[in-house]
């Protein structure tokens, strides 16, 4: 039975990527790190909480890093634990630095030290490119101009495990994905910004949206869909880097047409306002991935379009915010 290491199981992508190895029968290994309240409510609507060994750990902290790769031993090990939230990067760039950078260096150093067969998947991103982009797409060769201090941060991260395969042979590939989203996307990204305010506003229980601006385009593909390409890469005989992506875009306002539409809201105008707190300090414009290399070399597309993906967002969150709404008419 083989073994992986996630860190950020108690993420969206670590939740999915744990369902999709567990049904492949690995023994998943979940590096979790202390906090005051402990959120599993990911793993848990994926049902695999309870089938997961979870491991104490931080990346800020190299010794749980060390202690935890002593331990088990993995195959493959996913790098996903990141502070992943972009707005907050400009108010926390140290913090992000810390986790996103240098975390990345302490994982990479121990398994070179003590596991250095191991398969290494790093989770790097499309914000690395910025607005740069060749005829309006990006690849594997665009060049980088990251934007923010996650995405710098993300920058270093990607080198980091580039240089570790060229420096030692290591076996280390980077995921470059696209914006990938689910039912069980944090709240604070616009996808599930949008669906749980849309599902609110159905039930009575907001009168409006506030968002930063409206005509950002972004890729957004299915989180279920984006793990199996993690998979992917670290079954492959060579380390390599991959976009993954969809190879289509949309705007924020095809996002509010879409969501809305669903709970019968034509005119959605009337629903949004903006608010200049959620406007960052330098935006990405446009990303639209070209994912010819992946769909080549590992065999891999994307199965969940954009409307089914955000039919799918709203609908379970119509749901969620039904129970909250049943439950404070029982109060009154
Ligand atoms: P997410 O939902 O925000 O999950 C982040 C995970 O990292 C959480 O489990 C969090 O744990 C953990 N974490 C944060 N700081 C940590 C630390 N110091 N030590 C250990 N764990 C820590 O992010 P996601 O959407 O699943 O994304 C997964 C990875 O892919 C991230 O690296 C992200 O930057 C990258 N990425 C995401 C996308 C996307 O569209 N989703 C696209 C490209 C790249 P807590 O529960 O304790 O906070
Ligand atoms: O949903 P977002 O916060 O995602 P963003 O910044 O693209 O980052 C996500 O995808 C990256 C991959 O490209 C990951 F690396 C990263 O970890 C994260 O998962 O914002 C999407 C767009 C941006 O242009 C943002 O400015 O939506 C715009 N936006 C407009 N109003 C807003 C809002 N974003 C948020 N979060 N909240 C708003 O009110």
């Amino acid at each position: 039975m083989k073994k992986a290491l996630i860190t950020g199981i108690t993420g969206q992508d670590g939740a999915y990527l744990a369902q999709f190895l567990l049904k492949k029968d690995y023994k998943v290994f979940g590096l979790i790190r202390r906090v005051a309240s402990r959120d599993m409510s990911n793993l848990e609507y994926l049902d695999v909480a309870d089938k997961i060994s979870f491991i104490d750990g931080d990346l800020t902290d190299e010794a749980s890093l060390i202690s935890a790769v002593k331990r088990i031993y993995p195959d493959e090990i996913y790098n996903l634990a990141a502070q992943s939230f972009v707005g907050i990067s400009w108010d926390q760039p140290l913090t992000t630095f810390d986790i996103n950078a240098t975390g990345t260096l302490r994982i990479l150093n121990a398994v070179k030290t003590f596991c250095p067969t191991a398969k290494f998947y790093q989770a790097s991103t499309s914000e690395m490119f910025g607005n740069s982009n060749d005829k309006g797409v990006q690849s594997e060769a665009t060049y980088f101009h990251p934007r923010s201090p996650y995405a710098i941060a993300k920058l270093a991260g990607y080198w980091l495990a580039v240089n570790y395969r060229e420096s030692y042979n290591m076996f280390c590939a980077n995921g470059i994905l696209f914006n990938h989203e689910s039912p069980i996307r944090g709240k604070e990204f616009v996808t599930r910004k949008i669906t749980d305010g849309v599902a609110k506003i159905k039930f009575g229980l907001a009168e409006d949206i506030k968002l930063g601006n409206l005509d950002s385009f972004r890729d957004w593909g299915f989180a279920g869909d984006y793990v199996e390409a993690m998979w992917l890469m670290l079954q492959q005989n060579n380390p390599d880097d991959f976009i993954i992506s969809t190879g289509e875009n949309h705007s924020i306002k095809d996002l509010l047409n879409t969501a809305f539409n669903r709970v019968g809201i034509k005119d959605w105008s009337r629903y949004v306002k903006l608010d200049p707190q959620y406007k960052r300090p330098s935006e990405l414009f446009t990303l639209k991935g070209q994912n010819g290399k992946a769909k080549e070399k590992l065999g891999w597309k994307p199965k969940v379009g954009f409307e089914q993906l955000i039919n799918m967002m709203v609908d379970v969150d119509l749901e969620r915010i039904k129970l909250v709404a049943k439950k404070l008419k029982n109060k009154e």
